[in-house]
C-alpha cells in the first residue's frame, strides 16, 4: 500500500471489479464503440500495477471518451474540453504519490488541447495520457478531427478534408515524451500490457489508443482494420534510441493512412527525470503531498486558510 493512500489502510484484494462503480447504468457508449476496449484494458491493467482506486486519479476531457470517468471508479475530474492535462499536472504536483491518468479524444488532445499536450510532454510530467483516437469528433456527431485522414468526408468537410492529419506519435516524441506507444481497442491483450507499462513509467507516458466509432465514422473500417493488428514484435529497433524510434513512428504513422495498422511501444526512456524529480533536486518541489503538509502542520494550515480568505474577500 502506498504511504499516500487516504482510505485503504488494509491490504485488499484488487481486481477489475474494484474499479467498477457500484452505480447503474453502466457505460452508455454505442454498441461496438472502441471506448469499451479502453475501459476494459484499463480495468485489467490497474490490479496488475497494484494500485487501488483511492491511490488513483483519472482526469478526462470532454467527448465520448471523457465519459470514461463515470465508468471507472477512482478519484475523478471530468474537466473541460482539451484541458485534462493541466489539471492532471496540478494533481500530480499536489500529491506526488497519486497515480495520475489523463484521458480524452483526438479532438480533445491533439486539437483544442494540442498546446497542453506538447508542453506536458516537453516537461515530462509523471502522468499517463491515453488518447482515444477514433479519427473523428464522436460526441458532437462526426466532424473532421485532427487525425481524420486527408480526403475524409464529413459534415464539416463534405468534399473531403484537404489537410494532412497530425502525427501524434512523432509529435509526442519530438515534444519530449519519455514513453510513447500506440495500441488498439481491438487488441485487448496488447492494450493491457501497454497501459501497464505506461502507468508504471516515471515520466510522461503517451498512449495513442486506436478506437473505432461505428456510429459516426463508418469509413474508419478502411483505415482501422478490425483484424490484422500487429504486435510490437513487428519492429526490430532499439526503443531507447530516439532516432530509431522516430523512424519507426514515422513509418507506422504513414502506413496507418495506407490502411495498415502497426502498434506497440515505440519509445521508452527510463533515464530522463520527471518534472517533479528535477524540481525536487533543486529544492523546489516537496516530497510529500500538499494535504500531508497542511493537515499535519497547524501553523501552515492556519496560514493557508488565511490566504484563501484574503483571496475570496
Ligand atoms: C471549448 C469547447 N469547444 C467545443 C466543445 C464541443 N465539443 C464537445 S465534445 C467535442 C469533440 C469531441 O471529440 P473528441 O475529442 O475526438 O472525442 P470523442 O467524442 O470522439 O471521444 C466538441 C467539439 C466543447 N464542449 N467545449
Ligand atoms: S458516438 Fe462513436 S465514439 Fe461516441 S459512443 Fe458512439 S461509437 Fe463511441
Amino acid at each position: 500500500m502506498s504511504a499516500f493512500s487516504a482510505i485503504n489502510d488494509e491490504e485488499q484484494e484488487i481486481d477489475q471489479d474494484t474499479f467498477t462503480p457500484g452505480i447503474e447504468p453502466q457505460a452508455t457508449w454505442c454498441p461496438g464503440c472502441g471506448d469499451f476496449g479502453v475501459l476494459k484494458a484499463l480495468k485489467q491493467a490497474m490490479p496488475e500495477v497494484g494500485r487501488t482506486p483511492d491511490e488513483t486519479m483519472l482526469v478526462t476531457g470532454i467527448g465520448c471518451s471523457g465519459k470514461l470517468n463515470s465508468y471507472f471508479d477512482c478519484y475523478g475530474y471530468h474537466s473541460i474540453h482539451g484541458r485534462s492535462l493541466p489539471i492532471a499536472r496540478a494533481a500530480k504536483l499536489a500529491n506526488p504519490g497519486l497515480e495520475v491518468i489523463a484521458a480524452g479524444g483526438d479532438g480533445d488532445g491533439y486539437g483544442i488541447g494540442g498546446n497542453h499536450f506538447m508542453h506536458t510532454a516537453r516537461e515530462n510530467h509523471d502522468i499517463t495520457y491515453i488518447v482515444f483516437n477514433n479519427e473523428i469528433f464522436g460526441l458532437t456527431k462526426g466532424q473532421t478531427s485532427p487525425t481524420s485522414p486527408k480526403g475524409h468526408k464529413s459534415k464539416t468537410q463534405p468534399s473531403g478534408s484537404a489537410k494532412d492529419p497530425v502525427r501524434p506519435l512523432t509529435l509526442s516524441l519530438a515534444s519530449g515524451a519519455s514513453y510513447v506507444a500506440r495500441t488498439a481497442a481491438v487488441n485487448p491483450r496488447q492494450a493491457k500490457e501497454v497501459l501497464k507499462e505506461a502507468i508504471e513509467h516515471d515520466g510522461f507516458a503517451h498512449v495513442d489508443f486506436l478506437t473505432q466509432c461505428p456510429t459516426w465514422n463508418k469509413d474508419a473500417k478502411e483505415y482501422v482494420p478490425y483484424t490484422d493488428i500487429q504486435d510490437d514484435d513487428e519492429f526490430d529497433f532499439d526503443i531507447t534510441d530516439r532516432r530509431e524510434a522516430a523512424d519507426a513512428m514515422y513509418e507506422a504513422e504513414s502506413r496507418l493512412w495506407e490502411g495498415e495498422v502497426l502498434t506497440g511501444r515505440f519509445y521508452h526512456d527510463t533515464e530522463r527525470p520527471s518534472y517533479a524529480e528535477e524540481k525536487r533536486s533543486i529544492g523546489e518541489a516537496p516530497e510529500d503531498s500538499l494535504a500531508e503538509r497542511y493537515f499535519d502542520d497547524d501553523a501552515e494550515w492556519g496560514k493557508s486558510v488565511e490566504e484563501i480568505r484574503q483571496h475570496h474577500t
